[in-house]
C-alpha cells in the first residue's frame, strides 16, 4: 500500500486494517439494503447524521475531500445524447486530422515554427462537445458565450473554422507565418487575429482568473441595468497543468461566494504537463476535485467512457474503485501509453476479481476502453449538467489522454507536449485509427481535408451552430461611442486652480467624483479598488455610487450614520476587489473590453498603489494590452521618493520604464492637476469616441502643493509629453540651460531654477514633462520616417522642436534614470539624468530627495556641473556649490546603498 504522503491524501488510500470483518459485513448491508429499498436521499441523510453523531462524540474522522475514482453523473441519470454520435465522430476525427496537418506542415516546411499536437489531440471532444452542442454564438437571444479556449489547442479551434467554411487552406498552411500576411498565430491573440479570438489565454493561469472576474462582471452589468445578460454563459477550458498557477486558483472562492452559476470551468485532465505528469506520484482529479470543492464549486468528473458501463455494472464489489484508488498519475499514464495485453497484464490481472471483470474481453477490446474526456455522451451529460447547475459555478474534470491517437508518436507519452512532427508510418496510422477518407499520398503531403459544402459532416456542423446563434469565436471590434461631457464641467478647479495646493491624487478622484454625475458617461464609469480607497481618499464615493455587491447590504454598517458611509448595494457602481491586485486588474480588462465582449463601452478607472501594478501584475496588463482594453490604470502615488513613509516595497520607481514597452499604453506621469485633467479629457476622447485601442495610465502622487492655472496653448504640448512652463521671472525668457522635470519632481526643478538664478546667476528653462515615453514614441517613429525617406520628406518631432539645438539639458524624474533616457539618443545636447535608482526606504519626501540626489540642491548642482563641463562656467562653482548646499561628494551612490 502507497504510503507516501501525497499519495494518501489523493491516490493510494492508506487503508486501516478491518478488525472485524463480519461487523463490517452487516453494516454495509444494512447500508446497501437502505439504497435499495429508500434511495440515495435517505443513504445520504443517514450518513450525515452518523457523521454529525461521530463528531460531537470526538470521534476522529479522516473525511476525504473528494469522491470515488468515478464519474459523477451515474448512468441512470445521464439522459441521452441529442446529436449525431456517428458524424460527430466523423466531424471531430476531421478536425483532428487538419489540426495536426496544420502543425505538422508548417514545421515540415519551416522547423522552427513549433505548435503543439498532443494537447488539442485529448481536447477534441471536449471542443466538439461545446461548439456542437453548448457555446452559444453571438445571434442568441442574450448574446454570445464566452470562452476561454486553452491556449496550444489553438490549432483544433482554426481546423474546426477551416470545417465552417470561416477559414481557408491559405490560412492554415500560414499558420504561425503572420509576418506575411493570413497567417493563423499561435495562441489566441486578440490584438493579431481581431475579428476571431476575444481572450488571450497564452500565458497560463490568466485564462482561469480572466473567466471568473468576467463572469462576475457580467452579473454586475446585469444588476447594474446596463446589459441583459440572460443565461449567457462562460465556459473556460483549461489544462490540468495549468491549474498549478497562481492566478488560476487565485479566484476560486470568489466564484463560488458570489455563485456564478454562468461559469464553468472544463478541465482537461489529460495528467500530462509539457515536461511530464502533473502528479505523478499522486491523482491531479482528486487533488483538483477537493481544491474546488473545498472552495464551494460544483464539481463533475468524467473519468470513464461508455464501454466501461458494463464493466462498472458488474463490479459489485467495487473493484474497479479500489484499483483506481491506487493507481497514480505516472502509472496511468504508463498504461495509457501501452497496449491491450500490457492493460490486461498489468491493470486487470493483478487482482482476481477484476480479472474475472474482463475474461469476457480481447486485448483489442481492451485497448479500446476510453477515457470520459473522449466520450461524446459523458461529455455532453456534464456540459448539460453544468449549465443547469444554479446557485454555484461548476467545473468538469474530464480525463482524458494527451496526444490521443497520436499512437507511438505521442499518446500518453513524456514527449507528447513536444511533439511536432510525425514520420509517415505515424501519420498513417493515425489516418487509420480515426478512419479518414486519405490515400496515402494525401496522407504524406498532409493535405487539408474538408469534406463538399453539401456533405452530411459539413451540413450538420453548420445547422448545429445555426441553431447555437452563430460561428464562434467571433470578436466585435465596435460599440456605439460614449460621449464625453467639457472639460469645465469636472475640471473647472483643476484649469483655474490659482495657486491653490492640492494634491494630483484627490484633484483626480474630484474629477472622477464629477464625471460619475455626467448623465450620458457617469454610469460607465467602473471605480476598481483593491482595498486602498480610503488611502486615495476615495471614500466620498462609497457613498456617492454605491460598492457593487451581488446581495446588497445584509448588516447595518458601523458608520451607517456617518455622511460617508460604507454603502454596498446590489447596483453600486465601486468594485471593492479586496487585497487581490490580480483580482482587480482582471475586473478592469472585463470592463476595459466591454466594448467589444458585450457591446456597450465603458470607462473602468482602476487605482492602486504603482509599485503593485506593472511590477506585480504585469503578465495581466500584458494580456489586456494584447486584448485590446480601453481604460485608465492609475498609479498612486507616483516615484520613489514620494510615497515617504512606506518603504522599499511600496515605493516605485520603474513602472513608467514598463509601461513605455507596451504599445498601447500611453503612459503620463503628470505634475499639475491641470496636466491630470487635459490627459483624462484626451484619455476619455481617444477611447470612448475615436475608439482606439489604447488605454492610459496615470501616476498620481498624494503631496499638496500650490496648483498653478493652466497657462495658454499648451493643451495639446501636454498630451505630446512636453511643454515649455511660463518663465518664473519676466525678462529672464532666454535661459543658458534647460531642465526637464516630471511628475512628483517638477516643484524640486522649478526650485533648482530659483536657486540657479538667484545664487548662481544662471537662468534656466524649464519644461513640464508629462511623458517621457510619449516623446520618445514619436521622436522614434520620426527617426525611422527620416532614415527611410529622402530630406525633401523631412519631418520634425515634438522633441526636436521643443528641445532641438545644443543647449545643455538636464532632467529629474521619480523614476529610474532609464526613463528620462528614453530621449536621449534623440537630443543633440549634452543630456545628464537624475533618478531614484536604487532600492528605497522610509523617511520624509525632503530626505528621501537628498538620498536619491533628486532634490532642488542636487539638480541645481547637476546643472552647474554640466556647465562646467561645458565650459561655460569655471569648475570651482560647483566646489562652492557643493559647499553651500551640504553635499558630500565623497558619499557613496545612492544604489549602492
Ligand atoms: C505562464 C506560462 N508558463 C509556461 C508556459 C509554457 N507552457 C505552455 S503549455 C505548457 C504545459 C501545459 O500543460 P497543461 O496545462 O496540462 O496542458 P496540456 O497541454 O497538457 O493540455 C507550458 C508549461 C506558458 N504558456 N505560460
Ligand atoms: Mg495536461
Amino acid at each position: 500500500m502507497g504510503r507516501t504522503s501525497h499519495g494518501e491524501a489523493f491516490g493510494r488510500n492508506g487503508e486501516i486494517q478491518d478488525q472485524d470483518p463480519q461487523e463490517t459485513g452487516e453494516w454495509m448491508a444494512a447500508f446497501n439494503s437502505v439504497i435499495e429499498s429508500e434511495g440515495k436521499e435517505r443513504a445520504a441523510f443517514l450518513l450525515s447524521r452518523l457523521e454529525e453523531e461521530a463528531r460531537n462524540l470526538g470521534v476522529p474522522g479522516r473525511p476525504q475531500p473528494y469522491s470515488a475514482y468515478r464519474n459523477t453523473i451515474p448512468l441512470e441519470e445521464q439522459g441521452a445524447f441529442p446529436g449525431d454520435l456517428a458524424l460527430e465522430e466523423r466531424v471531430t476525427a476531421i478536425a483532428r486530422w487538419n489540426a495536426l496537418a496544420i502543425v505538422v506542415r508548417a514545421n515540415a516546411a519551416h522547423g522552427e515554427l513549433g505548435g503543439h499536437i498532443a494537447s488539442y489531440a485529448s481536447a477534441a471532444e471536449i471542443f466538439e462537445v461545446g461548439f456542437n452542442h453548448f457555446f452559444r454564438g453571438p445571434d442568441s437571444a442574450h448574446g454570445a458565450d464566452l470562452v476561454y479556449f486553452q491556449p496550444h489547442s489553438a490549432p483544433g479551434v482554426y481546423a474546426r473554422a477551416y470545417l465552417e467554411g470561416r477559414l481557408d487552406e491559405l490560412h492554415l498552411a500560414s499558420y504561425r507565418q503572420e509576418v506575411r500576411g493570413h497567417g493563423l498565430c499561435s495562441y489566441p491573440h486578440p490584438w493579431l487575429m481581431p475579428a476571431f479570438w476575444q481572450f488571450p489565454t497564452g500565458s497560463m493561469g490568466i485564462g482561469p482568473i480572466n473567466a471568473i472576474y468576467q463572469a462576475h462582471f457580467m452579473r454586475y452589468l446585469d444588476h447594474r441595468n446596463l446589459v441583459q445578460m440572460g443565461d449567457r454563459h462562460v465556459w473556460g477550458v483549461f489544462g490540468d497543468g495549468e491549474m498549478d498557477e497562481p492566478e488560476s486558483t487565485a479566484a476560486l472562492s470568489l466564484a463560488a461566494r458570489e455563485e456564478l452559476d454562468n461559469l464553468t470551468f472544463v478541465i482537461n485532465c489529460n495528467l500530462q504537463r509539457l515536461d511530464g505528469p502533473v502528479r505523478g506520484n499522486g491523482q491531479i482529479i482528486q487533488e483538483l476535485e477537493s481544491l474546488f470543492a473545498g472552495a464551494g464549486w460544483n464539481v463533475i468528473k468524467v473519468l470513464w467512457g461508455s464501454d466501461w458501463d458494463a464493466l462498472f455494472a458488474r463490479d459489485t464489489h467495487h473493484a474497479l474503485l479500489r484499483r483506481f484508488a491506487n493507481t497514480v498519475d505516472g502509472e496511468y499514464q504508463t498504461l495509457g501509453a501501452k497496449d491491450g495485453a500490457y492493460n490486461l497484464a498489468n491493470f486487470f490481472e493483478r487482482d482476481p476479481e477484476l480479472r474475472a471483470l474482463v475474461t469476457h474481453m480481447t486485448n483489442a477490446e481492451i485497448d479500446s476502453l476510453r477515457r470520459g474526456g473522449h466520450d461524446f455522451r459523458k461529455l455532453y451529460a456534464a456540459f448539460a449538467a453544468a449549465r443547469s447547475h444554479r446557485g454555484r459555478p461548476t467545473v468538469i474534470l474530464a480525463k482524458t489522454k494527451k496526444g490521443y491517437g497520436m499512437g507511438g508518436a505521442g499518446e500518453s507519452r513524456m514527449t507528447a507536449h513536444q511533439a511536432k512532427k510525425l514520420d509517415v508510418d505515424a501519420l498513417l496510422g493515425f489516418r487509420d485509427r480515426f478512419h479518414l477518407p486519405l490515400s496515402d499520398d494525401e496522407v504524406r503531403a498532409l493535405s487539408f481535408y474538408r469534406p463538399a459544402g453539401d456533405s452530411p459532416e459539413v451540413q450538420y456542423l453548420l445547422a448545429q451552430r445555426d441553431a447555437l446563434g452563430g460561428f464562434l469565436p467571433a470578436r466585435r471590434t465596435e460599440a456605439p461611442s460614449v460621449a464625453i461631457p467639457p472639460l469645465a464641467n469636472y475640471a473647472k478647479f483643476a484649469l483655474e486652480a490659482e495657486g491653490k495646493p492640492m494634491s494630483t491624487t484627490v484633484a483626480m478622484i474630484r474629477m472622477l467624483g464629477g464625471l460619475l454625475k455626467d448623465p450620458a458617461l457617469g454610469r460607465r464609469i467602473v471605480p476598481i479598488v483593491a482595498d486602498e480607497a480610503r488611502t486615495f481618499g476615495m471614500a466620498s464615493l462609497f457613498r456617492q455610487v454605491g460598492i457593487y455587491s451581488s446581495v446588497g447590504q445584509l448588516y447595518e454598517p458601523e458608520d451607517a450614520g456617518s455622511m460617508l458611509y460604507y454603502k454596498e448595494s446590489k447596483d453600486g457602481q465601486i468594485l471593492e476587489e479586496g487585497i487581490t491586485e490580480a483580482g482587480a486588474v482582471s475586473s478592469w480588462i472585463a470592463a476595459a473590453t466591454s466594448y467589444s465582449v458585450h457591446g456597450l463601452a465603458m470607462l473602468p478607472l482602476y487605482i492602486y498603489y504603482s509599485m503593485f501594478g506593472f511590477q506585480r501584475v504585469g503578465d495581466l496588463i500584458w494580456a489586456a494590452a494584447d486584448q485590446r482594453a480601453r481604460g485608465f490604470l492609475i498609479g498612486a502615488t507616483a516615484g520613489r521618493t514620494t510615497l515617504s513613509g512606506e518603504g522599499l516595497q511600496h515605493q516605485d520607481g520603474t513602472s513608467h520604464v514598463v509601461a513605455a514597452t507596451i504599445p498601447n499604453c500611453r503612459a503620463y506621469d503628470p505634475a499639475f492637476a491641470y496636466e491630470v485633467a487635459i490627459i483624462m479629457n484626451h484619455g476619455m476622447r481617444e477611447m470612448l469616441e475615436v475608439q482606439n485601442d489604447v488605454f492610459y495610465y496615470l501616476t498620481v502622487t498624494n503631496a499638496n502643493y500650490p496648483q498653478p492655472s493652466l497657462p495658454d496653448g499648451v493643451e495639446d504640448d501636454i498630451v505630446k509629453g512636453l511643454y515649455r512652463l511660463n518663465d518664473r521671472r519676466a525678462g529672464s525668457s532666454r535661459g543658458n540651460v534647460r531642465l526637464l522635470g516630471s511628475g512628483a519632481i517638477l516643484t524640486e526643478v522649478i526650485a533648482a531654477a530659483a536657486l540657479l538664478e538667484d545664487d548662481w546667476g544662471v537662468t534656466a528653462d524649464v519644461f513640464s514633462v508629462t511623458s517621457f515615453g510619449e516623446l520618445a514614441r514619436d521622436a522614434r517613429e520620426v527617426e525611422r520616417w527620416n532614415r527611410l525617406n529622402p530630406p525633401g520628406r523631412r519631418r520634425t518631432s515634438h522633441l526636436e522642436k521643443q528641445l532641438g539645438g545644443d543647449t545643455p539639458i538636464v532632467a529629474a524624474t521619480d523614476y529610474v534614470r532609464s526613463y528620462p533616457q528614453l530621449i536621449a539618443s534623440y537630443l543633440d545636447a549634452r543630456y545628464v539624468t537624475l533618478g531614484t535608482d536604487g532600492f528605497g526606504r522610509s523617511d520624509t519626501r525632503e530626505a528621501l530627495r537628498r538620498f536619491f540626489e533628486v532634490d532642488r540642491y542636487h539638480v541645481a548642482v547637476a546643472t552647474l556641473s554640466t556647465l562646467a563641463q561645458a565650459q561655460s562656467l569655471p569648475h570651482r562653482t560647483v566646489d562652492d556649490a557643493l559647499k553651500r548646499y551640504g553635499i558630500d561628494a565623497t558619499r557613496a551612490a545612492p544604489w549602492t546603498l
